[in-house]
């Protein structure tokens, strides 16, 4: 399908003409905006928020942090940046990273090419000019060269599929939509349904200030202590003296998170060995999300391996809370460890011991409505002033399907990944030329340090950028083939691991009618990037360069 360029925009503006669009002004955006104009490009930025921060922006619910360390949860790209910048505590909080992320808009000077409170509807490809029309909520028209989407794997908030939220008297709050005034529930009755990473880190808070909490459990989750602290004097200076070695060790790692290499399989220790090394993962106050897996070869691909370290944890959430009924309920026991995100809690399970706090099961007693006064179950109605959604989103996927895209002539995205997403590397899709992803699905992205995954995108995505203009190129579009066989490499590794046996967000079996394939691509930080600089090094093997 042709489609011609109107010369003005329904609003009867001129189509602007750039070299490049970015969609979201996020961490991912934001880099390549910087990466983009320091090539000479003219580039303009849509987001849908009034600022920067991308999910940070968004996420404000009580106890929002990130579950990475905040000095490998950083940009390296800048030694003066890093170096300039006071992380106060072990995990930053949303606002201490929001604070970052508006440091570095103000820094490079960002805000001028960046247009907020922007939605873009629609990116269309010209077959006959060879570029991106773009149109927005504004009714704006661009015509741009490249589009890279950096719109983030966790943009499109669901709330929960049964009926009647609508109907509900009182206020309700999802965790990825939360007021910027934040939320006083000082003496009120509290339900919350959910009990992912927001909810896990949320639920603490809220019950400390609520006169009353219940919160709605379908799937228990596994939570390892976050032992957060404020940096001792010195620590921070020392880890900034050896900045470069970490984020190269970061880079090469297969997390994005440095980590020693395990040695043997977790049945090779004996029993005593093994609970001494999941007892230092769990208590060792510098701990990580990734330590418990990383302490054997087989965590993630031996089911036997993979009982050890969740017998271990279901014992430490039935020492903390008291209850034993709610003990056993909060014990995770149809999934592997790790196949689902880890969460990483501050007080979570000690908080099922306060009074003001309820636990409904409902693999025993499922949701049946949202009404006027609170939560019916098939067992009773709850009466709540204030409801909270912890319910997740629609993710990896959602924030590029629920955008009309469209390549050669006229393909869909959302149709091209009717039965699961298909891409070169996770950055290029065959028929969607000069179009790049940022941490798209099939690339490590949410199974790594997103920093890392996020500035090695930016970085190979620029310099493709570069190559073609350097080259006079007009198109680099990834073939079919070569989409085909990353599809292929993705499914053959992912399963051969334990996460296609959970139902999680990885697996897209959180939302209805979502195909149900492993999204992310678990071959590992490092040697994801050694393929990627290959293709590169190859004169951009598996793409074809026109012009
Ligand atoms: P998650 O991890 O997707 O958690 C959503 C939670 O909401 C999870 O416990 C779901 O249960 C639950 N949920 C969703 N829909 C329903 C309905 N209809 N009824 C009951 N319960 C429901 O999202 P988060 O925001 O917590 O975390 C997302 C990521 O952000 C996290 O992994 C970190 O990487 C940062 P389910 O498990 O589907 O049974």
């Amino acid at each position: 399908m042709t489609q011609t360029l109107p010369e003005t925009s329904p609003t009867g503006a001129a189509v602007r003409t750039v070299d490049a669009v970015v969609i979201g002004a996020g961490f991912s955006g934001m880099y390549m905006l910087h990466r983009l104009r320091q090539q000479g490009l003219t580039v303009q930025v849509f987001e849908l928020a009034d600022g920067v921060g991308g999910t940070w922006h968004w996420n404000r619910y009580p106890g929002a942090r990130c579950d990475v360390r905040s000095m490998e949860y950083s940009y390296s790209f800048d030694p003066d940046l890093e170096q300039e910048w006071q992380w106060s505590e072990k995990y930053p909080t949303q606002p201490e990273i929001l604070r970052y992320a508006n440091h570095v808009a103000d820094r490079y000077d960002l805000r001028r090419d960046i247009q907020f409170e922007t939605r873009v509807e629609s990116t269309v490809w010209d077959d006959e000019a060879e570029r991106w029309t773009v149109r927005t909520d504004r009714g704006e028209v661009l015509s741009a060269k490249f589009v890279v989407h950096a719109s983030g794997c966790l943009s499109i908030y669901k709330t929960p599929e049964i009926p009647g939220l609508e109907s509900f008297s009182g206020p309700w709050y999802h965790t990825a939509r939360w007021p910027r005034e934040g939320v006083d529930f000082s003496g009120q009755r509290v339900g919350i349904i959910g009990t992912g990473s927001s909810a896990i880190q949320s639920i603490p808070v809220i019950a400390a200030q609520a006169a009353d909490l219940t919160v709605f459990q379908r799937t228990p989750n596994f939570a390892v202590p976050a032992h957060n602290h404020e940096f001792p004097p010195g620590y921070q200076e020392e880890m900034k003296a050896h900045y470069p070695e970490f984020r190269q060790d970061a880079r090469t790692s297969m997390l994005g998170i440095p980590h020693p290499p395990a040695e043997k399989g977790a049945l090779e220790d004996d029993p005593e060995a093994r609970r001494r090394r999941y007892e230092k993962a769990w208590h060792d106050k510098d701990n990580t999300l990734v330590d418990l897996m990383a302490a054997y070869t087989d965590m993630l691909t031996d089911k036997e391996a993979n009982d050890t370290a969740a017998e271990f944890v279901r014992e430490r959430i039935r020492e903390i809370v008291k209850d034993p009924e709610t003990a056993e309920a909060l014990c995770p026991k149809d999934y592997p460890i790790g196949t689902k995100r880890i969460c990483v809690h501050t007080d979570y399970y000690e908080t099922y011991n306060r009074d003001n706090v309820h636990l409904v099961d409902l693999r025993k007693t499922p949701l049946v409505e949202i009404t006027r006064d609170g939560v019916r179950t098939t067992e009773q109605e709850f009466r709540f002033d204030a409801l909270v959604l912890a319910t997740g989103f629609d993710a990896q996927t959602g924030a590029l399907t629920s955008m009309d895209i469209r390549g050669r002539a006229g393909l869909q995205l959302k149709e091209h990944w009717d039965e699961g997403p298909r891409s070169y590397l996770g950055i290029a899709v065959a028929n969607f030329p000069n179009m790049f992803i940022i941490t798209g699905p099939q690339s490590p992205s949410v199974l790594s340090n997103m920093m890392v995954s996020i500035e090695q995108h930016v970085e190979w995505v620029s310099d493709a950028i570069q190559y073609v203009q350097e080259h006079d190129l007009r198109t680099i579009e990834a073939t079919p083939e070569a989409e085909e066989s990353w599809v292929e490499h993705n499914a053959e590794v992912g399963n051969s691991t334990l996460f296609p046996t959970a139902n999680s967000w990885y697996m897209g079996s959180n939302v209805e009618g979502k195909p149900r394939v492993f999204m992310p691509y678990i071959g590992g930080v490092g040697p994801y990037r050694e393929r990627c600089d290959e293709v590169a090094a190859k004169d951009y093997e598996g793409f074809v360069l026109a012009g």
